[in-house]
């Protein structure tokens, strides 16, 4: 079926709840931006204060210098737009030396109890409005993965934001972050 692949026409998950989103999230799906980061073992946690406040942490092992392998502590905040499922967050590592920075975090679907999929474009080509460094991952409530019935939905989800094929199994290995 035909997807939009212009960024500006993504689309996002309608009437996003950002309460019930909030909670642990382990990673089992990850399409890597250019210079990659979080490799494997990321587990994230939202949080929504009294305020409608969003904040979020995140492990998962690194390497920095490419070859020195850390687990990797992250504090991020969310500020809201127009959209309810689009996020701009603001990160930074407990360490000097983890990556920084300001990147879009959008809700592209979720049923809350089981999966989501979040989408993250760093640049759009100015040329034709498609991304040119995204990144994307798919969270299960489950650190086993996905059901076999949300599999189909997220298959679905990665084919409309144009990432279909892109991705790379995120494991869990117990003690490991
Ligand atoms: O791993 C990469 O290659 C790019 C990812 C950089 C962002 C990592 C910062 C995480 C900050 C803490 C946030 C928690 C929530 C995260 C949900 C998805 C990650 C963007």
């Amino acid at each position: 079926w035909a997807q939009d692949c212009q960024v500006a026409n993504i689309p996002v998950m309608q009437n996003f709840n950002k309460s019930r989103y909030a909670g642990q999230w382990y990673a089992v799906g990850k399409k890597d931006p250019d210079g990659l980061f979080l490799l494997d073992n990321i587990v994230a946690n939202f949080n929504v204060d009294e305020d409608g406040i969003t904040t979020a942490t995140a492990r998962g092992r690194v390497y920095i210098f490419k070859y020195w392998e850390v687990c990797a502590d992250m504090r991020a905040t969310f500020e809201d737009t127009s959209d309810p499922a689009k996020f701009k967050m603001k990160y930074w590592g407990v360490s000097a030396l983890l990556q920084t920075g300001y990147d879009d975090h959008w809700v592209i679907d979720t049923d809350y109890d089981n999966y989501a999929v979040h989408y993250s474009c760093r640049k759009v080509h100015e040329v034709n409005g498609t991304c040119a460094d995204s990144y994307s991952f798919i969270f299960s409530r489950h650190e086993s993965g996905l059901r076999l019935e949300d599999q189909q939905i997220v298959s679905a989800k990665k084919h409309d934001i144009c990432l279909a094929g892109k991705y790379r199994r995120v494991t869990h290995t117990p003690g490991q972050c």
